[in-house]
């Protein structure tokens, strides 16, 4: 089934100027760009684009994690392709990098432990974010993007897709 779902390059991702790899690696999956934009995220964005972070763990982390993603600008952007959703997760792997496998987007660009950073209060950072699932990737794109700020195009390659 073709599916969407929203990636954001997190603040640490845009600052290690990793966009054009990570960008690269979704393009030669065959995953389709069909919308994108650079954004700063406010408190109350963070919030809503995290909705259920706060059931999930504890104020800290969400606290933690609200800053982090405030820290720069972030890239969005909506990727389309067969099975995207999962695919795209399992291309930027594990959420703590330390348990991220090599290959994966995560495993290759960052090292942090989850046990470092919440020892001493800093961001587990990852680099970038993609979709859990069908419900979120709806959600989020919503919140992200107008219908207008996605396109359709034909790629070249497109018919090897299938
Ligand atoms: P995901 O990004 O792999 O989907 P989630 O569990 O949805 O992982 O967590 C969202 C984000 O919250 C993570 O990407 C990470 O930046 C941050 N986070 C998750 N767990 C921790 C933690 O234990 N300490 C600090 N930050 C965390
Ligand atoms: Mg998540």
């Amino acid at each position: 089934m073709i599916e969407q779902t929203l990636i954001l390059i997190k603040p640490d991702g845009v600052q290690r100027a990793l966009i054009g790899k990570i960008l690269s690696r979704f393009e030669d999956a065959g995953l389709k760009i069909i919308g994108m934009k650079m954004q700063w995220v406010d408190e109350e964005f963070a919030e809503k684009h995290y909705k259920d972070i706060k059931e999930r763990y504890d104020e800290k982390i969400f606290n933690n994690l609200s800053e982090y993603i405030r820290e720069g600008p972030v890239l969005a952007i909506v990727l389309e392709g067969v099975s995207a959703i999962p695919i795209v997760r399992k291309m930027v792997g594990s959420t703590y990098p330390s348990e991220a496998q090599p290959g994966t987007i995560r495993g290759d660009y960052s090292h942090i432990s989850k046990e470092h950073a919440n020892k001493h209060n800093k961001k587990v950072g990852n680099l970038i974010h993609a979709s859990a699932d069908e419900k979120d990737a709806k959600h989020e794109i919503n919140l992200w993007f107008t219908k207008e700020e996605l396109h359709t195009y034909t790629r070249t390659d497109e018919f090897h897709l299938v």
